[in-house]
């Protein structure tokens, strides 16, 4: 905890003295490619800030993961390397539980459902945890419905028996797999794609535009739409830096990323529908399922598991409140 305090103090005068001498330049970390609704909703972040600040405040966001993997970017959000990201809140889950709630499979009814929860008591609930972690939450962005794919067929909860399964490093969803009968294995994002190809894994599972974009689809074949989980992204800034704002910067910084959130929602449901696209034209083998009760009844341990958290339960408690 010393540790936080010491480099905590030190990035803020850090970010003191480089506002002293010249315009601040705030690193963003994410981990997509710069045409991905993800990237080009925080360029544009980047664009309203400069331009609102006279260019005294200049977020620059460095795409795929040039900063390194999202485990490293949260530790480094924590300890002062990132100013600003896109986080999903599944790498969350275990440094701040409260997240957890949102990504226990079918906790949201629909992506609709989840604007709903995240626009209101629950993110504001969950941006109070995040500053035990150095994190400051302006706005949540969308990451559609993670599915499982893999280089096998997959027609039904019984094929993932046996599968090894990545999955991004949390407990959440390392007990998803496991009720599912899979092995899970936790891999950074960058790695998944070899992984795949070279047999350390038999799959993985993400939404329409990660499989698509990343080049998965072409490595592993079978899409099963379980929809399992819609997990919310959050825009999140450094709350050392955060501090160090005026208040008059910090309500810019705030409307730039809520704005900068309305236009990623939009260009995620563009994408969402071109990415499937392209999948498709690929001859990919995609199942829907009409039922999904069986995968929803398989989650019971998980629940059972994490549920019982009295933060996880409470927020859980309040996200089915919401219609
Ligand atoms: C994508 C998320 C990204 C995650 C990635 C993953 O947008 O933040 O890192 O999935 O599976 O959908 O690791």
């Amino acid at each position: 905890m010393k540790f936080v305090k010491l480099s905590t103090a030190a990035s803020a005068i850090a970010l003191a003295l480089t506002s002293a001498v010249s315009a601040a330049e705030l690193r963003g970390w994410n981990t997509h490619v710069p045409d991905y609704p993800v990237s080009v909703a925080m360029d544009r972040f980047g664009e309203l800030v400069a331009e609102r600040t006279e260019g005294r405040i200049a977020p620059k966001t460095y795409h795929s993961a040039q900063l390194g993997e999202q485990d490293d970017a949260i530790e480094q959000m924590q300890f002062g390397g990132v100013d600003f990201a896109v986080f999903n809140l599944v790498p969350l889950n275990n440094i701040i539980p409260a997240t957890q709630a949102t990504t226990l499979p079918y906790a949201f009814k629909s992506i609709d459902h989840m604007h709903r929860v995240m626009d209101g008591d629950v993110g504001k609930a969950i941006g109070s945890h995040m500053e035990d972690a150095n994190m400051v939450a302006l706005a949540w962005y969308d990451s559609g419905a993670r599915s499982f794919y893999a280089n096998q067929p997959l027609n039904s909860m019984a094929d993932l028996k046996g599968l090894k399964i990545r999955v991004q490093n949390s407990d959440v969803n390392v007990a998803m797999v496991e009720a599912l009968g899979g092995n899970a294995t936790p891999i950074p994002f960058g790695e998944v794609f070899t992984s795949i190809q070279s047999g350390v894994v038999d799959g993985a599972e993400n939404n329409w535009p990660s499989y698509e974009s990343t080049g998965h689809f072409e490595v592993a074949g079978h899409y099963l739409l379980d929809q399992h989980t819609i997990v919310p992204e959050v825009f999140a800034v450094n709350k050392s830096v955060w501090d160090g704002l005026s208040p008059e910067d910090q309500d810019i910084l705030r409307q730039a990323a809520i704005e900068s959130a309305t236009l990623q929602r939009q260009l995620w449901a563009e994408r969402e529908a071109k990415s499937e696209e392209i999948v498709r034209a690929a001859g990919n083998s995609i199942v829907e399922l009409e039922d999904k009760s069986e995968f929803i009844n398989a989650m019971t341990p998980v629940y059972e598991q994490f549920a019982t958290d009295p933060v996880v339960r409470d927020i859980l408690t309040q996200i089915q409140a919401v219609d």
